[in-house]
């Protein structure tokens, strides 16, 4: 655990002011028991993986495998046997399928982001693998060219059974991780094949098709040995030629922005160039790298993801005193409990510039039913040695902390000044077991966002390798849980470390309609608004206020930390 970079930009608290209205359990899993003036932080703590580049940067199959980064240059990164395909699952491995001179029957690598390689998958019996996919639950799936199958295998490596059989050699695989469907380019056609196994035709292309690639809002993009790219939206059978005229193509990928990376060759073996495209959306192309065409032609691309287990949230909001609420919400995900430290912070702030701190901060912790699950007052007094074990004890007797290990669910924090007295507080939560199978996945903080320069601030570090966060800002929805005085229309800011607006949204439907649809996480009302980005590390911070500055209405701000 690295412990650098908690307990963002806590400066200027004044500016932050922050009324929370007074609420039922109406809406999600949150309460309404917080008093007194706070600021509430939570931060959820992941691990920084060995990192092997960074998140975006492109793995290209030539002779071996290169590493582009995303302005051009080029490294070798790893020595393969004719690599014709490169795919990263999640968790950031790199399968590599191998079939060239030394690999006669086939092999499937896999390295790890420490750069640990193993044989994944040995294709005893001649079964000749070309292409892979990986689904969401991490199933690898394997085009077979010795009798035009498709593979499926667990993310163990053992064979799980074969998903289909084409009519023809599959020359790329390619998922759509939401769907779980493959599509795959096979002699004239390009095919999708059902989790079932049923096989339907996606389009065929004038020229044949060669790579396949699909999207996250399940675009399907196909390269032509007529040097054409097409797209085929929305399940249509009559593509879009996004562009053509290009010598020779390859393999396909597509990046988030929806740019095409294409593999391709100009010239001879020994005097032309292997080069790597970008097509934009708009259909511009560029050329992001070549090398000479003797060290082979490129093939296999595919992108560095960001293993976002590490995203780092807090919430600020201060709140008046009375019968207020802060309500502040996390969830823990995956399939393995997760210990956690859960501190309140406020004594301390002063140290760090706050003015107005809560001087005696205690904290509860409620389960989704509502149920208290624990809580604190002062952090020596119950489980001193433990909290110190953790080597984040608070540094105020005062300050309350909580070492608690929990199940996958979602969980809300109270803060509260001892004897109703207000101030700035903060709460913060840490990973303590990064390696369980479970991660903090979101932070909501519900109040009041106020007229004019009262905001609502949601602020959140990314660690790692990058992370992907959808951040919504919710409000006519709330009035549909039974919230009274909720805000009609919130807008969302974005705004980095250094106080830059990276990114400003109204209403979700605006723009990035289909990426926010893609992530399951779309607002249930129009005038709602949402932003999915990718983000290097950092500490960031979204604004959340009314879309007309003198209203004011409840609100609430969430961050998800989206695959
Ligand atoms: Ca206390
Ligand atoms: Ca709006």
């Amino acid at each position: 655990m690295k412990l650098t970079t908690i307990r963002p930009a806590l400066s200027s608290p004044a500016t932050l002011a922050f009324a929370a209205d007074a609420v039922g359990a109406a809406t999600t899993s949150f309460l309404s028991l917080a008093r007194g003036g706070l600021l509430l932080a939570i931060v959820a703590f992941g691990t920084a993986a060995t990192a092997r580049g960074a998140a975006g940067d492109l793995y290209v199959a030539q002779r071996n495998i290169l590493r582009i980064t995303p302005a051009g240059g080029v490294t070798e990164f790893a020595q393969a046997f004719s690599p014709a395909c490169v795919r990263f699952d999640r968790a950031g491995n790199l399968y590599v399928v191998e079939h060239g001179a030394f690999a006669p029957e086939g092999k499937i690598a896999r390295i790890t982001p420490a750069g640990e390689r193993s044989v994944f998958i040995n294709a005893q019996g001649s079964w000749f693998p070309n292409s892979l996919a990986l689904d969401s639950a991490g199933n690898v799936y394997v085009a077979a060219n010795s009798n035009f199958t498709v593979r499926q295998f667990n993310s163990a490596g053992v064979f799980v059974g074969i998903r289909a059989t084409l009519p023809a050699k599959i020359f790329e695989l390619a998922c759509d991780k939401r769907t779980g469907d493959l599509f795959a380019s096979a002699g004239s056609s390009v095919y999708r094949i059902a989790p079932n196994g049923t096989v339907t035709i996606v389009g065929t292309p004038a020229t044949p098709p060669r790579g396949v690639a699909v999207d996250d809002a399940g675009n399907v993009y196909v390269s032509t040995e007529g040097g054409q790219i097409l797209k085929y939206t929305g399940g249509t059978s009559s593509p879009t030629t996004l562009i053509s005229g290009v010598s020779e193509i390859f393999n396909l990928a597509v990046d988030r922005a929806r740019n095409v990376y294409v593999s391709s060759s100009n010239g001879t073996f020994q005097n032309g160039e292997a080069l790597l495209y970008k097509v934009s959306p708009a259909g511009s192309m560029s050329t992001v790298a070549s090398t000479p065409r003797k060290e082979g032609d490129f093939r296999g691309v595919d992108f560095e993801p960001p293993r976002g287990k590490s995203l780092n949230i807090s919430t600020r909001l201060q709140v008046q005193t009375g019968d207020n609420a802060l309500i502040g919400g996390f969830i823990v995900t995956g399939s393995a409990p997760k210990k956690v430290i859960i501190r309140a912070i406020g004594p301390s702030l002063a140290g760090a510039g706050v003015q107005g701190a809560l001087q005696d901060p205690t904290l509860e912790l409620y389960n989704s039913t509502g149920a208290f699950v624990n809580g604190n007052d002062n952090w020596k007094t119950t489980q001193q040695a433990a909290i110190q074990n953790t080597g984040i004890p608070p540094s105020d007797d005062r300050e309350a902390a909580l070492v608690i290990t929990l199940g996958v669910g979602s969980y809300t924090v109270v803060v509260r000044g001892q004897n109703d007295t207000s101030g700035v507080g903060l709460v913060e939560v840490y990973d303590l077991d990064e390696n369980a199978d479970s991660q903090l996945a979101n932070i909501s903080t519900r109040g009041r966002v106020g007229a004019n320069d009262n905001f609502m601030i949601g602020g959140f570090i990314v660690s790692g390798n990058g992370a992907r966060v959808i951040i919504r800002g919710l409000g006519p929805s709330l009035t549909a849980a039974g919230v009274s005085g909720a805000s009609g229309d919130p807008v969302v800011t974005l705004v980095n470390a250094n106080g830059e607006w990276i990114k400003f949204n109204d209403d979700w439907g605006d723009n990035q309609r289909d990426v926010i649809q893609g992530t399951g996480l779309a607002p249930a009302h129009s005038l709602e608004a949402a932003m999915v980005m990718d983000l290097p590390n950092g500490s960031y911070t979204a604004v959340v206020r009314s879309a007309s500055p003198a209203t004011s209405g409840t609100a609430l701000v969430e961050i998800y930390n989206v695959p």
